[in-house]
């Protein structure tokens, strides 16, 4: 298959290509705007036979009808991502999360181009820290964020696109991802990088929050697992059992650095911070069969540490703008 993937040069999407190139005779062309959050870097030494960057915005309606036209599939996965910057500039997440999504789908409405639609727990809203339930594809959405509510709307776009126009969709909620190619903004890549620079971990508020981490890697896996035996118009969420408190993740990286696990400091909490996150995948698990390879937190923890400590010329160059951010935001 010639699958398109956008915003292919983030995060996610990045570990996506990667996987797809390394575990599959697919080809890939990367739609991504380069953002502030996309890196050619991390796009770097794919087989130029089997792999193409565009560099573009998903709102062109020229642009995306001719690459998703020319597709056997869209894996769509770019999106404004960051929770405190939409806090703080909300339009850009209308621009790209609903304005982008829409463009899409209408062109591969139009092509009859399957479309598979990536999305986040977050808009299910949040649990509180003794609720015995997890989310399940049944829970009602309830976003706390401009981020989250952008990311519903855009989930609701294509559900409606599904039953109204017979788009050939799925669509899958993850929780959260870690692992390598991630930013420095995000928590995790955030707290390495101040160790490995000497500045101390900044926990938002009390550190009582609750998410459920998952590596990047089992989300590409059960992308990939989804594209190949899901079911057209059905959502399944995807997550790997890893809820960790906030406190306890800042601890565990300052003592697999070799610091006092106590050498961190509290700073302003987020507004509207949604305190837990936690997801039931049996759906996947059951209806699909997927399973995630990663179970052990700490020693993926170990290997994110590991890559961040490796490649510092990765990092570098978004460092000290994303701590600048945080200083006028008063979370440094
Ligand atoms: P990211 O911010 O690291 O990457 C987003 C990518 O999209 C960047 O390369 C950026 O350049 C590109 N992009 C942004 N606006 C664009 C536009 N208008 N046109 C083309 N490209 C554009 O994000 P991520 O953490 O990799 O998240 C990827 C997707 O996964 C998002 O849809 C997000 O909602 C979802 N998700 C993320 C997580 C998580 O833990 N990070 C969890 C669940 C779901
Ligand atoms: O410096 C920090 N200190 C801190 O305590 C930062 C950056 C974050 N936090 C807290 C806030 C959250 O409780 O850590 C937790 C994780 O924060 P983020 O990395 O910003 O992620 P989150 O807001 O949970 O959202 C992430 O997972 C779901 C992704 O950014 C979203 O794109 C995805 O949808």
């Amino acid at each position: 298959m010639k699958l398109l993937v956008t915003g292919g040069a983030g995060f996610i999407g990045s570990n996506f290509v990667h996987h797809v190139l390394d575990t599959t005779d697919h080809s890939v062309v990367v739609l991504d705007k380069l953002t502030y959050a996309g890196n050619r870097a991390s796009l770097d030494g794919l087989p130029a036979d089997r792999f193409e960057l565009v560099v573009g915005d998903i709102t062109d309606a020229a642009l995306v009808d001719v690459l998703v036209g020319d597709a056997d599939a869209v894996v769509h996965y770019a999106a404004e991502s960051h929770n405190d910057n939409s806090l703080h500039d909300p339009r850009p997440f209308l621009d790209t999360n609903i304005i982008g999504t829409y463009t899409l789908i209408e062109a591969a409405r139009k092509h009859g181009t399957r479309f598979h639609h990536i999305s986040t727990d977050e808009v299910y809203g949040d649990l509180e820290l003794d609720d015995p339930n997890r989310f399940t594809e049944q829970t009602p959405y309830n976003p706390s964020s401009p981020y989250s509510s952008t990311k519903a709307g855009s989930d609701l776009l294509v559900r409606a696109w599904v039953r109204s126009f017979g788009l050939q969709a799925t669509i899958s909620n993850c929780s959260n991802n870690y692992g390598p190619y991630q930013h420095v903004e995000k928590f995790i890549p955030r707290q390495i990088t101040n160790v490995l620079d000497g500045v101390r971990p900044k926990l938002y508020g009390a550190g009582q929050n609750v998410r459920d981490w998952i590596h990047a890697n089992d989300h590409s896996s059960a992308v990939l697992t989804i594209l190949d035996k899901g079911v057209i118009g059905e959502t399944y969420l995807i997550g790997a059992d890893g809820e960790q408190d906030n406190k306890t993740v800042v601890e565990t990286i300052l003592e697999l650095l070799g610091q006092p696990r106590d050498a961190y400091d509290h700073v302003t909490d987020r507004a509207g911070h949604d305190l837990r996150y936690a997801i039931d995948s049996t759906k996947l698990r059951t209806e699909l069969g997927w399973r995630p390879a990663f179970q052990d937190f700490r020693a993926g923890l170990e290997d994110t540490i590991a890559w961040y400590r490796d490649h510092q010329a990765w990092w570098r160059p978004q460092k000290a703008a994303t701590e600048a951010r945080y200083q006028e935001q008063g979370q440094a």
